[in-house]
């Protein structure tokens, strides 16, 4: 028999040291909204997601589709550049390995593009693994739009800048291209855990 309760551990748990990156605060159970702009409103017929740019070949997903394809939950501690960081936050969405199944793609970066306008760049390596996720649901609800609804990237392990809000699909690259942060001097990459906040991190 265990002398630690559970309780103890639940607590130990959420406010662990170990899981807040440098520079970094548990927001608890605030959940900020950042938005660079308005918030997009896309009708679900008018909505699909794409995969393009150098790929063998490319796919599309009509809402539906995408709501049929395997979903799966995800758990995850997600960091925003601004310092705050929420633990355990739970959705569930497809998976890019699923969405980039069957596309070969030819080159090695990807630019996430969303309604609005939004755009960020990644490693191809950073959305592949099982490290990356087109989430539509958030706490077991339908995803707000504030938050991004009606589908939205996650990429837990690196900063929520990352995470495109509305996302409508990805362009595949053979060169690292800034999307729209990281043209504003914030980092290629934004790996919380090396605090790659800007550019020169
Ligand atoms: N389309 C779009 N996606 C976006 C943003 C944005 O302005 N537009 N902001 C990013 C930033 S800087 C952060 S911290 C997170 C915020 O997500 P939240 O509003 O759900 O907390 O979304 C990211 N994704
Ligand atoms: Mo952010």
């Amino acid at each position: 028999m265990s002398f630690v309760s559970r309780g103890f551990t639940g607590r130990r748990r959420e406010s662990a040291p170990g899981r807040l990156p440098p520079g970094q605060h548990d927001a608890g159970s605030d959940f900020p909204v950042l938005s660079a702009g308005p918030t997009p409103h896309v009708p679900p017929d008018e909505w699909d997601f794409t995969v393009q740019g150098l790929v063998a070949h490319a796919r599309r997903w009509s809402w539906q589709e995408f709501r049929r394809l395997p979903r799966e939950p995800v758990t995850a501690d997600i960091h925003c550049v601004t310092s705050w960081s929420k633990l355990g936050t739970r959705w569930e969405g497809v998976s890019v390995d699923t969405l980039l199944a069957d596309v070969t793609p030819g080159g090695g970066f990807v630019v996430a593009f969303s309604d609005g306008g939004y755009t960020t760049n990644l490693p191809l390596a950073d959305v592949t693994g099982h490290k990356a996720w087109v989430v539509d649901t958030y706490d077991g609800e339908p995803l707000q739009a504030e938050h991004g609804g009606p589908a939205r990237l996650l990429v837990p392990h690196l900063y929520l800048w990352k995470s495109a809000k509305w996302v409508r699909g990805l362009v595949l690259t053979a060169q690292n291209e800034p999307g729209f942060w990281e043209t504003f001097g914030y980092h290629d990459r934004g790996d919380p855990w090396l605090q790659q906040r800007y550019a020169g991190d």
